[in-house]
């Protein structure tokens, strides 16, 4: 086990997250902290880590890290109190905001390709719920929409107006799209992706 430092205030408020920013062929870890600065610890091989290196984002709150607009670089989704922004990657230099979609919802969120055609779309956790912001590839992404409004699993409204926890994501109806499954107070709903 290793203790790398990070920087000033990491507190609890930061987020981590994984990308080859360097594009050297192995993963760098990101760890955006409160003050709307990132840190960077390039990878050296063999489980060691250089000292932080510091990006100016502006990127608050949470993020994901994925291709969203299939250049070959990650880029960063941050998740504020109500919108998904979007950082796209440009390598060491680090990432420039490219816009903002309202998600109507708070803080959290996980990207995953639900429609699969190839474009990472966003889900959100909501207040009562979960709601999904399918990718464009422009880059940006389109409005929000409930999560399966109709589906087998018999769930008609999102989570049923459960404040929800946690999210993942498996393909149970083995229809060969990824399915969630939320932690909805005492209860794990099951909604089927019906956006196919
Ligand atoms: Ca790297
Ligand atoms: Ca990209
Ligand atoms: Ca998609
Ligand atoms: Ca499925």
């Amino acid at each position: 086990m290793s203790d790398y430092f990070v920087g000033r205030a990491a507190l609890g408020a930061a987020t981590i997250g994984f990308t080859d920013l360097d594009q050297d062929g192995d993963d760098d870890i990101l760890v955006n902290l409160p003050q709307a600065e990132m840190s960077v610890l390039s990878n050296e091989g063999a489980a060691a880590f250089a000292a932080p290196a510091f990006l100016q984002t502006g990127v608050r709150g949470s993020f994901e890290v994925g291709d969203i607009d299939r250049d070959g670089r990650d880029d960063l989704v941050a998740f504020d109190r109500e919108n998904a922004i979007l950082w796209i990657g440009q390598g060491t230099s680090g990432f420039f905001r490219a816009g903002s979609t309202p998600t109507g919802a708070a803080g959290r969120g996980q990207l995953v390709d639900l429609n699969q055609d190839g474009l990472l779309d966003v889900v959100v956790i909501d207040v009562g719920g979960v709601r999904v912001l399918l990718g464009t590839g422009d880059p940006s992404f389109g409005a929000t929409q409930a999560f399966g409004a109709s589906n087998s699993f018999g769930v008609i409204d999102s989570a049923g107006g459960r404040d929800v926890e946690g999210l993942a994501f498996l393909d149970m109806d083995e229809d060969g799209d990824p399915d969630l499954a939320a932690a909805a107070e005492r209860d794990v709903v099951l909604l089927e992706n019906s956006l196919r």
